[in-house]
């Protein structure tokens, strides 16, 4: 696909006629932006339908990917870079005295999803397009997005997200392919006169599910799969039983909010509902059209993969059991074997409180045929293992026990294959968290390390750098990500070297501009600037962070003769609404910000800059410009991490504990290219087994820790007293949870190395090199064909590429 300007033009102003009878002149950008998505979206259609065509005539084996998040951000410019149109459009545009950018930013993010799992879910669904992959996303289109950030008095505050109130030109709502779901209500196998028992559901609540289907465009190769969005409605037919408001807005709730926890199991009804909705609008939707088109669902195995994004969609398993042997009429067994086969599961975490639990009575309650059929699972699973293995393990590894339904279990159970997101974790998995299973089904067991759609993290986001790269080591990388590699050729070349300097300026200069717009806060463009952007959560340890900031602040205090390395430190997090301690944090961090920003002593050399509503588009703003990037998370508790990798790839020099994927990294550009500290996963496990951790010790042995601490509390850092108190009462009396105290010190000495590094900019720039050129072993695209490959075993599509 690609355009000559002249036609461009043509087209674009003959839409904008069309849509709004508007000349360019006459359109405001809101006008402007949807003239183009329109034509966007009219010039991919054709190889939309092309594409689907073809799957259903090659009968290649789909993947599914069901989640209950997905984060795409943005999607036009991603759009145009794929379709091949980007300069084009851009360039002709300028022409008609438009700039692009302008247009870019007036599109609301589609955030619907946390974090690192929704973005991950969406970096897969650019990747698998771009593989000419077979595969499908299947989620729920929220009316609300992830929750809009604002700082108040340096407190978090939310604000609803109304992503689609100005309407979605991205998305095709579909009535013809709606299904209907059911909920609540009573089931019991009823016998019949032959003696045969059929299951019956009484008087279930009845939701029609609508699909919003949005293309996901391949990397310049003609294919656009789809990403499908259910929706809830109150089926025309069902209206006469939707008498009171409450009952309506039961349905109404069912698709309005994403969950704002990202770790947290909140245990809510409607959560639950949420799941089940999805799980059964989703597999409804495959096996109609598998049937639909001819298919014998004896080997649907053959056709279809379902792959379960962590347990949010575990019900998956018993939905697929239930239409095959209640709708399809298909004996047990066989559709238990074929269930195993179709699924696959991914675990994204090893925090005991973000595990899925619920409790019986809910599920039942919610769906009783599900429960009917958990149960037979889990009954089935007992009655197998018993005697063949201790019976200690049949208890911790069944699915209910104790009035709870262990969803993690129903996943690992019910698929063919469970797989951690880096080595790390697949490792803790198989080794201690998942221990008993992982004796049951050894070979189930694998790992696939997390990537990033670099198409995004780099030539979207990073167009300065990009063109270098093309300059330096021709293009071949823009469709190959392992082709960076080709970089090390100039890891010696100062001409090179002193390029890259010049990109990262420039984009540095850009996000201090933006900094001083959004924040009025003026930073120095030529200090380092060290990035922290993530969930803000314990286990990340911001706090580490913090404290120290706070240790420069005290010691430029101390001595004002003092000259650091300068400092911008840039975070983007935000908490959870009921997650009272991070919100401690981010209220401390932002009193801090105020104080040393506003202390005329501490001149350039130490600023503080906490950004407002983190999402994907104020990440690519941010990537491109960072210098180090905070990878500090206690060990063993991040799984994989994925800005670690969008980072690297733009250049930043990681400071990073050995968690996650920080490993893979430190592997790939070796030691002397990254800069890491802090206990190892075993050193955490053995304080664990030892009970021997005390973060008093830590406070009372060192005077600069001290004072670093005492600093929460005794007024120096104003307006959050409570905080203060708060954070420090977590440390001392609770003793440190995420051992702080225990890596501050080797943390402080960390970044002292990374100040002494940057002060030879030489060294420096060439360990940026070594980090760009590595990077291409974390490309999403990567990943995907291993899970195809390996877990969904589907194949690229054969068909001649429309290029
Ligand atoms: C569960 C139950 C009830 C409500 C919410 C949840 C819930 C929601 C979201 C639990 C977990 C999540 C999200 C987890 C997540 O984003 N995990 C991250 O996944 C990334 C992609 O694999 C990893 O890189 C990160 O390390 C991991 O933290």
């Amino acid at each position: 696909m690609t355009i000559s300007k002249e036609l461009f033009k043509e087209k674009f102003m003959d839409m904008l006629t069309e849509k709004y009878a508007l000349s360019v002149e006459e359109a405001s950008p809101y006008d402007l932006y949807t003239t183009l998505a329109t034509l966007i979206r009219a010039t991919y259609a054709k190889d939309w339908g092309i594409t689907r065509r073809a799957y259903n005539t090659t009968h290649e084996k789909q993947v599914y990917y069901f989640s209950i998040e997905f984060l795409p951000g943005r999607m036009m410019k991603s759009n145009l870079l794929n379709m091949g149109w980007l300069d084009t459009v851009e360039a002709s545009l300028k022409d008609l005295g438009i700039d692009l950018e302008d247009i870019l930013e007036i599109e609301p993010d589609m955030a619907l999803g946390n974090g690192g799992l929704g973005r991950l879910a969406s970096c897969f669904m650019d990747s698998i397009a771009s593989e000419g992959l077979p595969g499908n996303g299947n989620g729920i289109r929220y009316k609300y997005g992830l929750f809009k950030q604002k700082f108040i008095d340096g407190y978090q505050v939310e604000l609803p997200n109304e992503w689609l109130s100005r309407g979605n030109t991205w998305e095709v709502r579909r009535d013809s392919k709606a299904v209907t779901v059911k909920f609540n209500g009573h089931a019991y196998l009823k016998e019949l006169e032959d003696g045969s028992l059929v299951p019956i559901h009484e008087n279930p609540t009845v939701v029609r599910a609508i699909p919003y289907d949005t293309g996901m465009v391949g990397y310049q190769n003609g294919t656009v799969n789809t990403l499908r969005l259910w929706d809830a409605e109150i089926p025309l037919e069902e209206e006469i039983n939707y008498r009171s408001i409450q009952q309506r807005r039961e349905i109404e709730d069912l698709t309005s909010v994403l969950y704002p926890d990202d770790s947290n199991e909140a245990g809510r009804r409607l959560r639950l509902m949420q799941e089940y909705f999805f799980v059964s609008a989703g597999t409804q939707s495959i096996i109609r059209h598998f049937k639909a088109n001819g298919y014998n669902l004896n080997n649907i195995d053959e056709y279809v993969a379902i792959h379960i994004n962590d347990t949010h969609p575990a019900m998956c398993v018993p939905e697929f059991m239930r239409i095959l042997v209640d709708e399809e009429q298909m004996n047990w067994e066989r559709a238990w074997a074929l269930t195993i086969k179709v699924m696959s599961y991914t675990n994204h975490t090893i925090l005991a409180e973000a595990l899925e639990k619920w409790p019986v009575e809910m599920l039942r309650s919610v769906q009783p045929r599900i429960y009917q059929i958990i149960e037979e699972i889990d009954r089935r699973f007992v009655e197998q293992m018993t005697g063949t293995i201790d019976w200690g393990i049949i208890e911790r590894t069944r699915i209910i026990s104790n009035g709870i339904v262990h969803m993690a279990h129903l996943a690992i159970i019910g698929s063919h294959s469970t797989n951690g997101v880096a080595k790390l974790h697949s490792d803790l998995l198989k080794n201690v968290v998942l221990h008993d299973f992982y004796r049951l089904y050894p070979s189930r067991f694998n790992n696939k390390t997390n990537g990033i759609a670099e198409r995004r993290w780099m030539q979207l986001a990073n167009p300065t750098l990009s063109h270098l790269l093309d300059e330096t080591i021709g293009t071949s990388w823009r469709f190959e990500a392992s082709d960076l590699y080709l970089l090390m050729n100039y890891k010696d070349d100062k001409k090179v070297l002193h390029a890259l300097a010049k990109a990262k300026q420039v984009n540095k200069t850009r996000l201090a501009k933006f900094i001083e717009k959004e924040t009025g806060v003026i930073v120095n463009d030529h200090a380092i600037f060290d990035v922290q952007i993530k969930r803000l959560h314990a286990y990340k340890r911001q706090l580490l962070n913090l404290l120290h900031i706070i240790k420069l602040y005290l010691d430029l205090k101390e001595d004002p003769k003092k000259k650091i390395q300068p400092r911008v430190f840039i975070f983007g997090a935000k908490a959870a609404p009921s997650y009272h301690y991070a919100k401690a944090i981010i209220k401390v961090i932002n009193e801090l910000a105020n104080l040393i920003n506003n202390d005329e002593s501490i001149k350039d050399q130490l600023k503080i800059v906490f950004l407002e509503n983190y999402s994907v588009s104020l990440a690519e703003k941010i990537i491109p410009a960072a210098d180090v990037s905070e990878q500090i998370s206690l060990a063993s508790k991040e799984a994989s991490g994925t800005s670690n990798m969008k980072l690297m790839l733009n250049g930043a020099i990681t400071l990073a504990t050995l968690d996650g994927a920080n490993i893979e990294i430190r592997d790939a550009v070796g030691d002397d290219n990254i800069v890491i500290f802090g206990l190892t996963e075993a050193e955490v496990y053995a304080y664990y087994e030892q009970a021997n951790y005390r973060a008093f010790e830590y406070y009372e042995s060192s005077v600069e820790l001290r004072k670093v601490i005492d600093a929460l509390i005794d007024g120096t850092i104003p307006n959050s007293s409570q905080e203060g108190i708060e954070i420090y009462d977590s440390l001392l009396k609770y003793n440190d949870e995420f051992f702080v105290l225990r890596d501050f010190a080797d943390y402080v000495a960390a970044q002292e190395k990374v100040a002494h590094l940057y002060s030879d900019q030489e060294k420096w720039l060439k360990m940026s090199l070594i980090n760009i050129a590595n990077a291409g072993r974390f490309s999403a695209d990567d990943t995907v064909k291993k899970y195809a490959e390996d877990i969904w075993r589907i194949k690229p599509n054969k068909t001649p590429q429309q290029v």
